[in-house]
């Protein structure tokens, strides 16, 4: 397995530039054979189960995180799938994106799936409008320079877990940031590179203007659609859980070695606490980090997936709870998979939840 991240504790700056330097091997040794290879056969990615996103410590407080989330997904015919790797948007410090041409896959985890929720429900998804979605997950250095704080260094989360106990430094992934902030930060991205906001905030009410250029929260099927990566694998890159720490940062036996995790990984990642984007092998597509590090917001409220739903569907209408997608540092088995749907209210934080970026492709 692949280890470069830094083990274990705070991430200061030599950790980080130690970590930026594998990145830069890691791009070189992955990511150009992966655009090279861009419409070809489907991928598999990888990511990893199931989370209590608060960690190991309040999972009776937390049900929805260790309860109901679904994976989803499956086979995405290999043209399905098309990404460039190359970023159209804005120059010159683009936030780096990843194209995907969207399609119909199957969503949702099969019945048989270890660790299956009942809302993973398999359906047939299908995506019209092709799309960008961000390489990496959200820094603490962007949201601090959109929101002007760092949510990460702000106290405590929602169950009372401190927000710095994952790391604070600009190159790590930002957490501890509401969906209201998520949708505020891609907002201000829109506004800082020119594009009309994809959002009208007013107050507690968030509009989606769905034929905006700007940026914005991925759906929850464009999540899961670049999670499984045209596989339907329990870990959307492999189907190995002992693989999953080549491309994942989960609650992995250094993080059993740290802190308590409930179902860890049997494998080595190497950390505990939070990585800089990119310190693990990316998709074949050339995402990173999708599956664990942090949870990231999507834009759909939770409920049980339509048997039928139109296409490029966005959740229900109504619903007091937002996704969360993916895992992270404190995930185990049963919460790292591209299938698991965690569920935290809009004004809601977790010290293992973030953001990832998207908009529509032109
Ligand atoms: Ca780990
Ligand atoms: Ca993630």
């Amino acid at each position: 397995m692949l280890q470069l991240a830094s083990p274990g504790g705070r991430s200061g700056d030599r950790q980080a530039r130690g970590a930026a330097a594998a990145r830069v091997v890691l791009w070189a040794m992955f990511l150009v054979p992966a655009l090279a290879c861009a419409d070809s056969s489907a991928p598999s990615n990888g990511s990893t189960g199931v989370d209590t996103a608060a960690g190991d410590t309040a999972p009776e407080e937390a049900p929805e995180e260790s309860g109901a989330d679904t994976a989803a997904g499956d086979t995405a015919p290999e043209d399905v799938h098309e990404e460039t790797g190359a970023d159209t948007g804005p120059a010159p410090d683009a936030h780096p994106t990843v194209r995907f041409e969207g399609g119909t896959f199957t969503m949702g985890s099969p019945e048989d799936e270890e660790y299956r929720q009942s809302d993973e429900q398999q359906h047939a998804r299908t995506l019209t409008r092709p799309f960008l979605i961000g390489r990496d997950e959200v820094t603490q250095a962007l949201a601090e320079e959109l929101l002007g704080h760092n949510p990460a260094a702000d106290g405590v989360d929602s169950y009372g877990e401190r927000c710095d106990e994952g790391g604070v430094d600009p190159g790590l992934p930002v957490v501890c940031l509401t969906w209201y902030d998520a949708v505020n930060l891609a907002n201000a991205l829109s506004t800082r590179d020119g594009l009309d906001p994809a959002y009208v905030v007013d107050g507690d009410e968030v509009t989606w203007d769905r034929d905006s250029p700007g940026w914005r929260l991925p759906t929850e099927g464009e999540w899961e659609f670049v999670a499984r990566a045209g596989t339907d694998d329990q870990y959307g890159v492999t189907a190995d859980a002992d693989e999953v720490c080549t491309y994942a940062n989960v609650a992995d036996v250094t993080a059993t070695a740290n802190t308590g995790t409930n179902y860890p990984f049997a494998c080595d990642d190497g950390a505990w606490t939070l990585t800089p984007p990119g310190s693990y092998a990316p998709t074949p597509h050339g995402v990173v980090d999708q599956l664990g590090n942090v949870y990231e917001w999507v834009w759909d409220r939770g409920g049980d997936y339509p048997a039928a739903p139109e296409d490029d569907y966005a959740g229900p209408e109504a619903g007091d709870e937002r996704v969360r997608r993916g895992g992270g540092w404190h995930s185990g088995l049963p919460y790292a998979r591209p299938a698991y749907r965690g569920r935290t209210p809009p004004d809601g934080t977790l010290k293992t939840l973030g953001m990832r970026l998207a908009r529509d492709a032109r």
